[in-house]
């Protein structure tokens, strides 16, 4: 495998605006979408919601003719899921994750889902977003009007109910890599099966937990955006960002050498907390009778294959944003990956509006949405 080309990326810390001035577009507040809580949801909006993310299965990306338009986005962040930027088929494409990027990436890529959403309906859909902290949340969101409930034990923990379930939901894009086997004694199938599957709650040798409010305020009160070595070793203390996307104690092991992340978190090997263990929580991560681990479509690489990961990262970008109002809109990047402030994320660099590096998706009300309500 090749090694990313070093990229040595200065230094950056900016801050574009006061922390006054945090708020959402004032002079036409009327004009931007609203992303809620799934509870605040009326059932049309769930419908609508559904139905439209359904619609993205039957229609060609516009990006790539031999996908559908809803694969097309489980494609791009499987490619992002690469440490090594030349690793799969040399693309150049970004590593979304372990990085300063992590949040302005998903933030595009969400709104280009939103927008997909919208075109492939017609209607004025937004992604809804669960907040873990909030037990009624859970309730609706793994209802049928929405994502459906957990797998099926005595089918492989296959979804079985709600609009995603098994046969209605076919997966055509899946993880061709096994993530842990390189680092770890074991071996976590890709789990290339043609359905969902969740084991909501399992962690391998513990139960998976959400993140606690506490847990969210300790995030949300670290001042610095991201700090030096600017990856998945970072003080989490230093770095909200680090914090937020959920890696602990993962000094060493930030990349292993086929260039593939490590998302799962096995107790006592690699913690992992807020981001990352909401997909843990969901997926599930479990060993199965032949011996082996296997992991939830939502630990997978290709984890918008489940469209929990959709509701999950609006809850993330919601946290970015109310990080941002208590400390301006600041950034700080460096290192190695593609995440200066004004550096294109890739492969985002065909939005012509301009709208694809992490300065220009500061405020989220220039891409024309805000939250109901920010942490
Ligand atoms: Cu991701």
């Amino acid at each position: 495998m090749k090694t990313l080309p070093y990229i040595a990326i200065s230094l950056a810390i900016v801050a574009l605006f006061s922390a006054a001035c945090t708020s959402t577009n004032p002079s036409n507040p009327s004009n931007l979408r609203v992303r809620k809580s799934v509870t605040r949801m009326t059932t049309e909006e769930k419908a609508d919601f559904v139905s439209a993310v359904k619609a993205l299965k039957t229609v060609p990306s516009p990006y790539d003719p031999t996908l559908n338009y809803y694969d097309q986005f489980v494609k791009w962040h499987y490619l992002a899921f690469f440490c090594d930027a030349g690793t799969v088929g040399g693309d150049g494409m970004f590593p979304a994750h372990m990085n300063p990027g992590f949040l302005p990436w998903h933030r595009v890529y969400l709104d280009l889902f939103e927008r997909a959403l919208r075109d492939v309906s017609g209607k004025d859909v937004t992604i809804p977003y669960w907040d873990w902290t909030d037990p009624s949340a859970q309730q609706v969101l793994f209802s049928d009007e929405l994502v459906g409930g957990d797998g099926d034990p005595s089918q492989g923990y296959a979804v079985t109910s709600g609009p995603f379930q098994k046969d209605a939901w076919i997966i055509t894009v899946s993880d061709e890599v096994d993530i842990d086997s390189v680092f770890f004694d074991h071996n976590t199938s890709p789990n290339v099966v043609p359905y969902l599957t969740r084991r909501i709650g399992k962690n391998l040798n513990a139960d998976a937990l959400l993140p606690t409010s506490a847990e969210i305020l300790g995030s949300l009160s670290i001042p610095t955006y991201d700090s030096a070595p600017w990856d998945s070793s970072v003080d989490t203390t230093i770095s909200f960002r680090n914090s937020l996307e959920g890696w602990r104690g993962t000094a060493g092991n930030e990349c292993d050498p086929n260039g593939v992340m490590d998302v799962i978190s096995i107790p006592g090997e690699r913690g992992s907390t807020q981001h990352n263990i909401v997909h843990v929580y969901v997926g599930g991560i479990w060993r199965a009778p032949d011996g082996n681990i296997y992991a939830g479509s939502m630990c997978q690489a290709t984890s918008p294959n489940d469209p929990v990961f959709w509701i999950h990262h609006a809850n993330i970008d919601r946290i970015w944003s109310g990080w941002m109002k208590r400390h301006g809109k600041n950034y700080a990047s460096g290192g190695e990956m593609m995440s200066g402030l004004n550096e294109v994320l890739m492969p985002w660099d065909f939005r012509m509006d301009g709208l694809n590096t992490p300065a220009a998706v500061m405020d989220e009300s220039v891409l024309g949405y805000q939250y109901d309500e920010l942490p």
